[in-house]
């Protein structure tokens, strides 16, 4: 009966559609939509916090939604949740969820047609029903079939690790023609989100024509879903949809700041201009009059660059990966943004596999792979024993793989360093997988979870801070052991987990594969503010996975992630100092 996190952060979620249908106030419908994602990216439990009575210390929850919330973790209900079900059918949720149809659009079905769910609307659709609508025709009629069609094919939102590099290679294939004068990915993909919902392209230049053809015409197009002049979207054959917006370069900063987001970012951006008497949108700042009309009189502020936009707010420059409207802008005004860890900052990489357990490389392989790639150190950290499926290393073969590492390490001479590590099971009885005397013998040992992750909260906290606790361990791999789409992170104590990581100095990782992401934002940057050192690794399971290094940076960047917060930005040097010292 009482309800997840994610259960009622979805039930907000719709209420806020529900609400848009209805036509209601978009600060009203803002505050259920960001009350949701303020939920989603919590890292502890409604039901503790509330308990607690601090549902309010939460941002963007107040009175009113707190109430709500209590309801729902006391009764499994929401009365105003049914009440607006009474009121607008639910199915109409639904339906907003295909391309093109907003609020009104669903709105005008049900009022003029009385459909209320998306097979309704394609029985409609095939009857040639939509076509003779207020605004509508043939041709939005057959959109709408395409949207449907589009959405049953849909499984979801695209990991960041697949969008990025498709939208990266059109963005580069538009760059190529003449008329592109600059180009850039926006939307979610530039903040580094774990999970895209569509690509978002810009591309400046005064000519549009011919960069819209060479992108609706693209091999790997499967449908164009629109194709104008300021605006084309396509899906393709993967099915990930793709938004391109070529604009004047003259508006180049404008532009790409409302189209990078969030949307959140966007809001309190608009108000601050406005207190700046200027009205921001993605053209120009428009100076307004006291009743927040454009004054058209007035010359409008045309920004050609996004430094340009916050600094005529009397903003310091927010990197993208920090506009979530979560502290950032405030953050700006006082000139106190952090200064985020980037790629050239890593010299090194603690985590990799080799054909010892489950890798594709060998030793040598990797070793060489990561000398290209200019890390000063690594650690090899295989399997261990109790790992069966991904082929976990005995004592006897893990001894004589630290004898291969020393050896090669020795081979490689003053090029990299080369370290002897594990990564070790956490059992799911939390019990570790090696002893203290084997671990002894090792360079740096890693911990992870990687069964037992649906076990009940003090029994996962009980098994990391047992992790956390031994000498030897100096690095909990993927803490959370979420896995995109479908594995929830474990039910923990966090507070306690980072609490303990701290005063034990016990590193906890940000796992850079993107189907990974873990630590999340939310809990790296809670576990920088809480003293807990981090490390950034790939996780290597081949020599190509190397290079997923950026998804973790973007990750930490997210989480306001500063290079002084991650050891892999140390020299040799200091890391041995550290490993000496605490050992
Ligand atoms: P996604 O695609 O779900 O992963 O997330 P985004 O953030 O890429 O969202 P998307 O593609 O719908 O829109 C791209 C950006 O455009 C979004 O971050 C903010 C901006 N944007 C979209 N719609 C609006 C709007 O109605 N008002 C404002 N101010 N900005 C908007
Ligand atoms: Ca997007
Ligand atoms: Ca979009
Ligand atoms: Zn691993």
């Amino acid at each position: 009966m009482s309800l997840s996190n994610r259960e009622i952060a979805d039930v907000f979620e719709r209420c806020a559609d529900m609400l848009q249908i209805r036509g209601d106030n978009i600060h009203r419908v803002l505050s259920y939509r960001r009350a949701a994602e303020s939920i989603r990216s919590l890292t502890r439990d409604l039901r503790v916090i509330a308990n607690d009575g601090n549902l309010t210390d939460i941002s963007y929850i107040g009175k009113t939604i707190a109430a709500k919330i209590d309801e729902m973790l006391d009764t499994g209900e929401l009365e105003f949740y049914s009440k607006l079900k009474d009121e607008v059918p639910e199915g109409l949720v639904d339906i907003m969820c295909i391309n093109g149809v907003g609020p009104k659009k669903a709105k005008l079905f049900w009022e003029q047609l009385d459909i209320t769910s998306i097979d309704e609307l394609r029985i409609a659709a095939d009857g040639e029903k939509l076509a003779g609508l207020p605004g509508m025709g043939k041709k939005s009629q057959q959109k709408i079939i395409e949207g449907i069609e589009a959405l049953a094919r849909q499984t979801g939102r695209a990991s960041i690790g697949d969008a990025k590099p498709a939208a990266q290679g059109i963005l580069d294939l538009l760059l190529k023609l003449p008329e592109a004068q600059d180009g850039a990915l926006a939307g979610s993909i530039r903040r580094g989100r774990e999970t895209i919902g569509d690509v978002d392209i810009l591309i400046a230049a005064d000519e549009s024509g011919p960069i819209m053809q060479r992108f609706v015409t693209m091999e790997n197009v499967s449908r164009a879903l629109g194709h104008g002049p300021t605006k084309s979207s396509v899906e393709l054959l993967s099915g990930l949809q793709v938004d391109l917006r070529v604009l004047p370069k003259a508006r180049w900063g404008t532009a790409l700041c409302y189209f990078t987001g969030s949307l959140a970012h966007n809001v309190k951006m608009r108000q601050i201009a406005l207190d700046h008497g200027l009205s921001l949108n993605e053209h120009a700042l428009s100076p307004v009059d006291e009743n927040k009309t454009i004054i058209e009189a007035a010359d409008k502020i045309l920004c050609d660059s996004e430094e340009k936009v916050y600094e005529t707010l009397g903003l310091q420059y927010v990197p993208p990966e920090l506009r979530e409207d979560s502290g950032e802008i405030e953050a700006a005004r006082a000139h106190r943004l952090p200064r985020l860890i980037k790629r050239a900052d890593i010299v090194a990489d603690l985590h990799m596999h080799t054909t010892w357990s489950d890798g594709k490389n060998t030793i040598r392989e990797m070793v060489e792979a990561c000398l290209k790639r200019g890390h000063q150190y690594i650690v090899i950290t295989d399997h261990s024993r109790s790992l069966g499926i991904a082929n976990g290393l005995s004592v006897e073969r893990l001894l004589a793989q630290a004898e291969e590492v020393r050896q090669i390490n020795n081979e490689m001479g003053e090029t990299i360093q080369v370290l002897a590590g594990t990564e070790m099971d956490i059992k799911a009885d939390g019990s570790l997988d090696y002893p203290d005397d084997v671990l002894a013998q090792l360079d740096f040992v890693i911990a992870s979870l990687h069964s037992g992750l649906s076990q009940k909260r003090d029994q996962v906290t009980r098994r990391l801070l047992n992790a956390i606790r031994n000498p030897y361990v100096r690095m909990i791999g993927h803490p959370s052991a979420r896995q995109f789409p479908n594995r929830d992170e474990v039910d923990a104590d966090w507070d306690a987990v980072l609490a303990a990581a701290a005063e034990q100095h016990t590193i906890l990782e940000i796992n850079a594969n993107p189907l990974r992401l873990d630590l999340k934002p939310e809990l790296a940057r809670l576990a920088k503010d809480s003293g807990v050192l981090l490390a950034i690794n790939t996780d290597a399971h081949r020599v190509a996975h190397l290079d997923l290094m950026e998804f973790g940076i973007a990750n930490g960047r997210r989480g306001w992630v500063e290079a002084r917060h991650v050891v892999n930005t140390w020299s040799y040097e200091r890391f041995r100092q550290w490993l000496h010292n605490i050992s």
